[in-house]
């Protein structure tokens, strides 16, 4: 591809693009990485509606000869936040290779969650590929070379999976897989597929209630936690199993299975936390409340038959999906039982949404 430079003799002017992109729950878990950036097991999330991530990148034509540098301002909820700039500035600089025209702008990043900062619910997601999709888009406008839609979204799922890759799901509608398998056609290591128009009906119209655990900063990052996976003498039996249940689900998901979706999806749940437990050095996220609710939610099925199932990200939190009919009768359950194990009684509703959109 040519190089993507801007005509310094005839500057595009001032401009911003802004972006709202969700976040997204893994049913099989994406848990160890090569490369850069690149999956050791393929992985399939439900994309989220609620949990987003809105991001303004404002732009304007740098003065003075090309330094090398990026030139970036940075706002988190409005203000300046050291730590994240850093992060930001760390994602573009890799970026220059293939987009130097960002070295060649004066960059404002203005970025904000729909969530409450520091309520142990994951940005990372949300918030890479919502400036991932900024960074397409300026380039489009720029250049015209993500004309199709397609294209477009394929080059903010790679963008969005270089600052973290769980982020290059949360680009498509309903479900995204990520990671090259027979299973599925066109797909990838280095981008996630769209797979809404794989899925019965029935998980588009699916919650994702997160029972907040603790709102603590975790012990061990993710970053930290994939490369312990290198060591791991379960590492390789963990990505074939990964591979054999992503198929499963596929096929469960495909029909509706509800049962059978539910228990390779819990079973995922507490694979990756077991990986965690049995890492060296070993470490654990859950939390006691955790464990009461996941036992609690066990009971609750058993009693009443309602297909709710728990999930669990890289943290303490519990993830309770289930089918939109039963909306109430499982928030009454969470009123009546969870919300005494959640840390302030925080509970982040959410669902299956439409993926992001330019605002
Ligand atoms: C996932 N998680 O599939 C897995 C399961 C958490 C639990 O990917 O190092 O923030 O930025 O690529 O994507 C969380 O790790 O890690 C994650 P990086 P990421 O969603």
């Amino acid at each position: 591809m040519s190089r993507l430079i801007l005509d310094s003799s005839n500057p595009p002017e001032p401009g911003q693009v802004v972006w709202r992109s969700p976040s997204n729950i893994a049913l099989v878990k994406y848990w160890g990485k090569h490369g850069i950036q690149l999956p050791r097991n393929p992985s399939l999330s439900l994309t989220l509606a609620a949990s987003y991530t809105d991001t303004q990148l404002e732009y304007e034509m740098r003065d003075g000869p090309d330094d090398g540098l990026i030139e970036l301002d940075f706002l988190f909820q409005e203000e300046e936040n050291e730590a994240f700039r850093a992060k930001v500035l760390e994602f573009i600089t890799g970026l220059l290779p293939t987009m130097p025209f960002l070295k060649q702008l004066k960059l404002t990043v203005n970025t904000g969650n729909s969530f409450p900062h520091s309520a142990g619910i994951a940005s990372s997601a949300s918030g890479m590929s919502a400036l991932a999709l900024c960074l397409c888009s300026l380039e489009d406008r720029f250049f015209g070379t993500l004309q199709d839609p397609q294209a477009f979204d394929q080059k903010s799922s790679v963008l969005a999976r270089l600052g973290s890759g769980s982020a290059c799901r949360s680009i498509f509608p309903h479900a995204a897989l990520w990671g090259a398998t027979n299973d599925v056609p066109g797909s990838s290591d280095e981008f996630a597929v769209p797979m809404g128009d794989q899925i019965h009906e029935t998980f588009k119209d699916f919650h994702d209630d997160i029972l907040i655990v603790s709102r603590e900063e975790k012990p061990v990052s993710s970053r930290a936690g994939h490369a312990l996976m290198e060591g791991n003498p379960y590492a390789e039996p963990r990505y074939a199993q990964a591979r054999s249940r992503l198929a499963n689900l596929l096929e469960a998901m495909g029909t509706g299975d509800l049962p059978v979706f539910g228990k390779i999806v819990e079973n995922e749940a507490l694979t990756l936390h077991a990986l965690m437990m049995c890492s060296n050095p070993s470490y654990t996220l859950l939390r006691p409340d955790s464990l009461a609710i996941i036992e609690k939610v066990r009971q609750y099925r058993a009693d009443t038959g309602h297909q709710v199932y728990f999930t669990l990200d890289a943290g303490p939190n519990v993830h309770l999906l289930y089918p939109g009919e039963l909306v109430v009768d499982i928030r009454k359950f969470i009123d009546d039982h969870l919300v005494e194990h959640c840390e302030g009684g925080f509970v982040q509703q959410d669902w299956v949404g439409e993926g992001p959109e330019e605002v």
